[in-house]
């Protein structure tokens, strides 16, 4: 069949097509895992020992390249041949696609830092793949056309794919671009550098709690991005407007050059759900927001400051959380870096003691001093209360949920919090018995996380354990379970495991 060549290039220019605009996609997301990238690695782990190291020895330095280009060519051989099965059989040429997307996805998933980027990246890639082959291989598949009027017909096809798929690859090509160079101005950027001390006996001796300090990876992420704004120091800046006496505009190098302040804080998210893990604690370092407030001199009568980010999110705080004698910072640093991108780099906002939807506004860009009465904030437009006070909650991480563990002596522990109040007590309950005094790890103020621990004498078989925190102004938090929308949620975290 005269054609067959024809379908081979059409099902390999289709495996092009989608590994660009997979890859486009990837680089336009940000995603931490390009799809190609995750499966070469995913070859890579996966190759015995010895024979890996045999080819390293060969090759040496260049086996990532040589990895990536050896992952394309397989690639690229399968999808030829999935030209060629157009012909009489396009469901299996789908099939195919299915296999490598599942493949792409699975290697992508392995890699725990993957995001959901990735993922859709691996869905980009596939669904051109689909279209694509059927859109190249039609017309040399009508049967009643001559071979010369097919073959025009698919080299104009072809013609088009392959401007489309160069215009995707480009513009993700330069939105990378973008990201590397504000990765590199990051880089250079020179600040206080101090990571801040852990409290001696903050973390506390339990195996399987997260450390006192959350790392910036392991660090939770919300926000309402698809891509993280990418901004240059040197084009930052900050106005301060709305019910003042004196407009400011700061630039980041006039931040930087202010005295900074640096705090253990923890944050969380109005989502967290009882037991979530939305939370996470680290050393910010920046200039406190009452000093710039005061230089601005709000008017008498504004009670709320509306914080607008770069990509238009919004997010309303109580004037009197910014201006009491709290950390309510703009924070430069996080844990001794400075912001990563995905945490709000340049600078972002952290105000002890509120949820970060009223409070955390990351890639920020405007302070508007207003009144609650005139603003209208992301969050509170879809139905989330105007104001976010942390709510006292506790959490239960050893034992894990649904574990197994030994009879007898066992550690529990976990976290609790409520910041800018603090924890006075935390109490845990074994199978609805008495409910015990916890101890509690060392914390440098009212506005982090507390660690504790305690342990438990237990019998063979299922096992329910309770948690409940009492805070330093004498609320004990209440067993009612309450959803986290409109502000938080309520109830206790309750856990069950098995001891043999
Ligand atoms: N620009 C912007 N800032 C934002 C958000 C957002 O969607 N956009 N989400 C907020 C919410 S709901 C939370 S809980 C915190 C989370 O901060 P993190 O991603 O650094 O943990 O950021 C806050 N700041
Ligand atoms: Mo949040």
């Amino acid at each position: 069949m005269p054609r067959t060549p024809s379908l081979a290039l059409a099902g390999a220019l289709t495996g092009a097509a989608g590994i660009v605009t997979s890859q486009a996609t990837a680089w336009l997301l940000r995603a931490d895992n390009p799809p190609v990238e995750a499966v070469a690695s995913a070859v890579r782990d996966l190759t015995p020992g010895p024979v890996a190291h045999w080819l390293i020895q060969r090759v040496g330095d260049h086996d990532k390249p040589l990895l990536i280009a050896g992952t394309l060519v397989v690639l690229l051989a399968l999808c030829a041949w999935t030209g060629v099965l157009a012909r009489r059989r396009p469901l299996v040429a789908d099939l195919v696609y299915v296999v490598l997307a599942v493949i792409g996805l699975l290697s992508v998933r392995r890699l725990d830092d993957s995001t959901i980027g990735s993922t859709f990246a691996v869905a980009v890639g596939f669904i051109t793949w689909v279209v694509v082959n059927r859109f190249l291989t039609a017309p040399l598949l009508a049967p009643d056309t001559s071979d010369g009027l097919a073959r025009r017909d698919f080299l104009l096809r072809a013609g088009g794919v392959v401007v489309a798929v160069a215009g995707a690859g480009i513009v993700g090509r330069i939105s990378n671009q973008r990201r590397r160079d504000v990765e590199q101005a990051r880089d250079l950027v020179r600040l206080s550098g101090q990571r801040g001390a852990v409290p001696a006996g903050a973390n506390v001796k339990v195996d399987g709690l997260p450390p006192w300090r959350t790392p910036n990876d392991d660090f939770y992420e919300i926000d309402t991005v698809f891509a993280p704004p990418l901004i240059r120091p040197s084009e930052w800046k900050l106005r301060v407007h709305g019910l003042v006496e004196n407009e400011l505009v700061l630039t980041y190098d006039n931040l930087v050059k202010r005295k900074q302040t640096g705090a253990w804080v923890t944050l969380c998210c109005v989502s967290n759900e009882v037991g979530g893990d939305l939370i996470g604690n680290a050393w910010w370092a920046g200039v406190l927001i009452r000093e710039v407030l005061a230089e601005a001199k709000p008017l008498a009568g504004a009670d709320a400051v509306l914080q607008t980010s770069q990509d238009g999110w919004t997010c309303g705080t109580p004037l009197a959380a910014l201006t009491d004698d709290r950390n309510a910072m703009l924070a430069l640093e996080m844990n001794g870096d400075p912001l990563p991108i995905e945490h709000g780099f340049p600078v972002r906002m952290v105000v002890p003691g509120l949820y970060g939807y009223v409070s955390a506004t990351k890639w920020l860009v405007d302070l508007e001093v207003s009144r609650f009465s005139e603003i209208d904030a992301y969050w509170t437009k879809r139905g989330w209360s105007e104001h976010g006070p942390v709510k006292t909650q506790s959490r239960i991480d050893v034992p894990r949920d649904g574990s197994d563990v030994d009879a007898g002596m066992v550690g529990v522990g976990g976290v609790a919090w409520a910041q800018h109040t603090g924890i006075e007590k935390v109490e845990y309950q074994l199978d609805g018995g008495p409910w015990q005094t916890a101890k509690l790890g060392m914390v440098p103020s009212l506005d982090t996380w507390v660690q504790w621990t305690g342990d438990v004498d237990i019998d063979p078989g299922p096992h329910t354990l309770v948690v409940r925190a009492t805070d330093k102004s004498g609320y004990t938090q209440t067993a009612v379970q309450t959803d986290v929308i409109p502000n938080g949620a309520t109830g206790w975290h309750s856990i069950q495991f098995d001891a043999r």
